[in-house]
């Protein structure tokens, strides 16, 4: 395990610095595989941050996978903030958990044990929880409190760099 992460967290020094390199980023955004990341420092309900994030040609990160949610762990565990707004949502279909950006049903969830628990029939968007129990996992929250946006984007010629 300790092997994996240490891995991991080489693999993301070795293209964060390519792409910074390469400038595949914006100044305030953070590279990783394909896509630039944007930490917010505005906490927003769930769809006008997904509006800022839109304003800044992203959307709410829209995690595919493993190796991504551990890059997302990773670098908030280096940030004030504890609570963060991802792009996953179960407002149209209780209990069925779409990506906002893409519509698709998330095929990869990284749940904290016990969630999601809908409290009060109105938790619908979901949140990466650095707070102590939580510990780096997913909460589904109610869609109008206000958390910080993690933003995502495409980044333009990172095969080039890499
Ligand atoms: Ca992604
Ligand atoms: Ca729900
Ligand atoms: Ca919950």
């Amino acid at each position: 395990m300790l092997m994996n992460i240490e891995t991991v967290v080489t693999l993301f020094l070795i293209f964060g610095f390519n792409a910074t390199a390469g400038t595949d980023c914006l100044n305030n955004w953070t590279a990783h595989g394909n896509s630039c990341y944007l930490f917010g420092h505005q906490s927003l309900p769930f769809y006008t941050a997904e509006h800022y994030c839109r304003q800044h040609n992203g959307h709410l990160v829209h995690i595919n996978g493993k190796e991504e949610n551990v890059f997302i762990r990773e670098h908030l565990r280096y940030m004030k903030g504890i609570r963060w707004w991802i792009g996953l949502t179960d407002d149209d279909v209780e209990g069925t958990w779409m990506w906002y950006d893409t519509n698709e049903e998330a095929m990869y969830t990284d749940w904290t044990p016990g969630q999601p628990t809908n409290s009060g029939n109105n938790e619908d968007c979901v949140e990466f929880d650095m707070t102590a129990g939580y510990d780096g996992h997913w909460n589904d929250a109610p869609c109008d409190m206000h958390l910080l946006p993690i933003c995502e984007r495409s980044s333009g010629n990172i095969d080039i760099v890499g």
